[in-house]
């Protein structure tokens, strides 16, 4: 390519490739139809020449998954609890047995009850706690240590998160602990693992309507309103999370490890 800089003509090499994912492969957790932010992520990395493998919590989500694995070609797609260890351990087992290698995981799982998301957080029981924290945050430590052994040049692991893990967000409640606790989780997977050369990060999506805002009272309010203030005077798109999660699992972002990402609109800024 030839640019012209100040006058002076430059000589830039640039490498023509097949995708910013070309010879990528990687697991998602947290597809659980065509809106989840997961999918959006998997399409994005796909477009761009991911391979991708899918796990399903429940026997329910399967009709869903499997059309949206074949989209993507995908080889490997297999239910599991990541609140059982051993299933875990099973998902990885199998992995290995499809691909010698892997080079990024995106985690898009979380889990409250839902009585939990509507009183105070004040009254959050002792097992709705533990609950939300194990789904939400720790199930992120526990399928990377599993990853580690595939990860063998090095990798990406980028997870979801929300504004609520900073600031109180009504409602959000146990959610938000457990968010800032996924986040603190971030930083210190990326410690650890930097001299492996993989890097941990979140995205911090502004409100999505998927099938996890669905039936949280008052959700289309909290879009309307976020729609009113944000910079951007609009919701995120599921579509910008998704460029996010490429930009974080590919070589584009390899100077980034341990950040957490705002794709809200600019909404997190505003202090009034
Ligand atoms: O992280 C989330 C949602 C997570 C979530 C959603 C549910 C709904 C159904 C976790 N557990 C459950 N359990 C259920 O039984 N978001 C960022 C979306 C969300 O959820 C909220 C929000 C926003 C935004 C809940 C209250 C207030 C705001």
């Amino acid at each position: 390519m030839t640019a012209v800089d100040g006058g002076t003509e430059v000589q830039e090499e640039l490498t023509q490739t097949q995708g910013l994912m070309a010879g990528k492969r990687g697991i998602v957790f947290g597809v659980a139809n065509e809106r989840s932010l997961a999918w959006y992520c998997s399409k994005a990395l796909y477009e761009q020449g991911a391979e991708l493998a899918f796990t399903y919590q429940g026997e329910a989500l399967e009709k869903r998954i499997m059309p949206l694995a074949a989209k993507v070609k995908s080889p490997f797609v297999e239910m599991c609890d990541l609140g059982k260890d051993d299933q875990i351990d099973a998902v990885f087992q199998k992995l290995e047995k499809t691909w010698d290698s892997i080079d990024f995981i995106i985690h898009a799982v979380a889990f409250a009850h839902k009585e939990d998301l509507e009183g105070h957080f004040v009254d959050t029981s002792r097992a709705g706690f533990a609950l939300a924290l194990d789904v939400s945050a720790y199930t992120l430590t526990a399928v990377t240590k599993r990853a580690l052994p595939l990860m063998k040049k090095g990798g990406t692991v980028t997870t979801l998160t929300y504004y609520g893990a900073e600031k109180v967000v009504p409602h959000y409640n146990v959610m938000g602990v457990a968010k800032a606790a996924l986040e603190a989780s971030v930083m210190y997977l990326a410690s650890d693992l930097g001299e492996k050369n993989i890097r941990v990060n979140a995205i911090s999506a502004g409100p999505v309507k998927t099938l996890a805002a669905m039936g949280i009272a008052g959700f289309r309010d909290m879009l309307k309103f976020v729609e009113s203030k944000a910079p951007l005077k609009r919701n995120v798109e599921a579509a910008e999370v998704g460029k996010t999660a490429l930009y974080l699992a590919s070589d584009l972002s390899s100077g980034v490890t341990g950040e957490t990402i705002h794709v809200d609109c600019g909404y997190s800024i505003l202090g009034m």
